[in-house]
């Protein structure tokens, strides 16, 4: 949690009660019919933000972008892509999320830029550019001439396939980038870099956006020495993360960006960091109030208990053991310090419903046991775009329908130099692609599911015409009004939101049992997370309990009955 140092302990701050929606503009609502998604599309849909009751609205990038990386590539941080919109129509959704008393934050990409950005423009001119140091540059490694196989400065593989290390002929050095060569990373080390973001960050507050949501904010800074990394088996790249992963000044560039940024405001803002491979004790040092970094961390643990020892693309599915006991030690490990976020949904997540839970008879009791679960723990939870309504993953075919840079870079890498099967490459990718979370929102049966009037810039479900969120709010097994009711719930009940968290049953294969508990309230947290019946364990604080609680919220009609039903969940009050 994020008080002042000097104000006492007594008022939580007010986003431990809040929970945050995401949009990916790309993919929420088209206006003008060019089958992408725009402002005024998300400003025709601010009426479901607040019927849905969210506090706090999260935009994927806008600003100026190539959209190498769907805008995670920025070329200007203070325009508006034209294909997004103009800043007068950014200032009308702002004012419109305002007056419906919720808040917007923007998404702060601050490792790289684009490299049509002009810093890079400029840096990548010349070797003595006054903006070179703004990057990562550095000549082929001792022993070989640049453009020489094995040349690059470090080992390291990017995020989307191949080398971190590009070569820019007109200077013969090389640039680091650890996603795509158009998103060359900045030197953090740089302090002209540091003051130039901070000023962007100001700006953009100072036109009254209430926070950011930090992109891979853990490696902006690198070992400057770095190191070559480890080849993991049946890679063709070193993994150089523990280089730049919470590197050694991460600390220090958080705490003057809040001193340069948030101080005096912090208050009344929401901050974010989006921290791949973070620790649990390095989350605690990031949200620990007195520390002033930001507010809470997006950790990852979670979203690779079900990767094969190959990692993202060696899918082996989930053990419903490993997720209670990593969830149960970062709920412990925050519970006196810090704060967690609540996520399984984002726009490089597959589709919670089809990864943990069953998009075919049982998508709504499995989507609604998911949503109860991830929102009854400690922290504040996040919702994608589509969640609410229980959308699932998509029936990518080919190569030819994914659009993810991610993807189809790793499609080419792995059935090209890795000579893996083309077959078993799509069936991963149809897995775990983070196109699944980027096909358009479904908000009627009709034409494009009403995302547009024009050809969707990727494949509209076509599950659309039964999941969508004018059938879905028709329909007496409503998932959009199960999240209304947990959302209430964290506004009205301070145990959901404060209250201490105790796991049950931690061994147990498909239940999912924990208590909250706040000065003598008790709410028990039953699920079911299977398709069988669940006769509940004897223990007392299980099989009675489950019967004798009050019946607070579940998503079966028709009483307690003393199994559980598949996928049920049931939210119960004890005391
Ligand atoms: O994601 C960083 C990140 O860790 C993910 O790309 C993750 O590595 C991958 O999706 C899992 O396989 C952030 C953004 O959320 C992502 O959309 C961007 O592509 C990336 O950074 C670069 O900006
Ligand atoms: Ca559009």
């Amino acid at each position: 949690m994020n008080r002042d140092p000097e104000e006492t302990v007594s008022e939580p701050a007010w986003w431990t009660g809040a929970v945050v929606y995401q949009i990916y503009p790309r993919s929420f609502a088209d206006s003008n019919g060019d089958g992408i998604g725009d402002l005024r599309g998300i400003i025709s849909k601010l009426d479901h933000l607040e019927e849905l009751g969210v506090d706090v609205v999260w935009l994927s990038p806008i600003y100026s972008s190539p959209q190498h990386d769907n805008g995670y590539d920025i070329s200007d941080y203070q325009q508006i892509d034209p294909t997004f919109g103009t800043l007068e129509q950014f200032d009308e959704l702002l004012e419109g999320v305002h007056q419906r008393g919720m808040k917007l934050v923007m998404d702060l990409v601050v490792n790289h830029t684009s490299s049509e950005h002009p810093w890079f423009r400029e840096s990548s001119s010349s070797t003595d550019n006054p903006k070179r140091d703004w990057y990562w540059w550095r000549d082929a490694r001792e022993g070989f001439e640049a453009g020489e196989k094995g040349a690059e400065p470090t080992n390291w593989g990017s995020a989307f396939s191949g080398p971190s290390w590009s070569l820019d002929p007109t200077t013969g050095q090389y640039y680091l980038h650890l996603f795509a060569p158009e998103q060359p990373d900045l030197n953090w080390e740089n302090a002209q870099v540091r003051q130039a973001v901070y000023a962007m960050m100001n700006w953009w507050l100072d036109r009254g956006v209430d926070g950011f949501r930090m992109d891979v904010i853990n490696f902006i800074s690198k070992d400057p020495a770095l190191p070559d990394g480890p080849v993991q088996p049946g890679k063709l790249w070193g993994d150089g993360s523990q280089y730049y992963i919470s590197g050694p000044r991460i600390h220090e560039y958080l705490q003057e960006m809040h001193r340069e940024v948030f101080d005096g405001r912090e208050a009344e803002l929401i901050t974010v960091g989006e921290m791949p491979g973070v620790t649990i004790d390095e989350a605690k040092l990031f949200t620990d109030p007195t520390r002033r970094e930001v507010d809470m961390v997006f950790q990852f643990e979670h979203v690779g208990l079900d990767y094969g020892p190959g990692g993202k693309w060696d899918y082996k599915g989930l053990d419903l053991r490993d997720l209670k006991t990593s969830w149960n030690r970062w709920q412990k490990g925050l519970a006196q310090t810090g704060w967690n976020s609540l996520y399984l949904n984002n726009h490089d997540q597959p589709r919670l419903v089809s990864r943990f839970g069953n998009d075919g008879a049982f998508r709504y009791e499995s989507a609604t046991l998911w949503a109860a679960l991830l929102h009854l723990h400690r922290g504040t939870p996040y919702i994608y775009q589509g969640e609410e309504i229980g959308m699932t993953n998509a029936p990518f075919e080919t190569v030819e329908d994914f659009r993810d840079i991610e993807s189809i870079n790793h499609f080419y890498e792995a059935t090209g130099p890795l000579r893996h099967e083309p077959e078993e490459v799509l069936r991963n990718l149809r897995i775990m692609s983070r196109d699944n979370a980027r096909t358009p929102v479904q908000w009627t049966p009709g034409v494009h599911a009403g995302f547009t009037t024009g050809t969707p810039w990727i494949g509209v479900n076509p599950n659309h015409a039964s999941i969508n969120a004018e059938s879905d709010r028709a329909s007496s097994r409503s998932v959009f009004r199960f999240y209304q009711q947990l959302i209430e719930l964290r506004h009205k009940n301070e145990t959901v939101r404060l209250g201490n968290f105790a796991m049950l049953a931690e061994d147990h294969p498909t239940l999912y049992a924990f208590t909250r508990t706040l000065s003598g309230s008790k709410l028990l947290v039953v699920g079911n997370v299977s398709g069988s019946d669940l006769a509940l364990p004897d223990d007392p604080s299980l099989k009675d309990s489950s019967l004798s609680g009050s019946l607070v919220l579940g998503n079966y009609d028709g009483g307690l009955t003393p199994e559980l039903r598949p996928w049920e969940v049931r939210v119960l009050q004890m005391t």
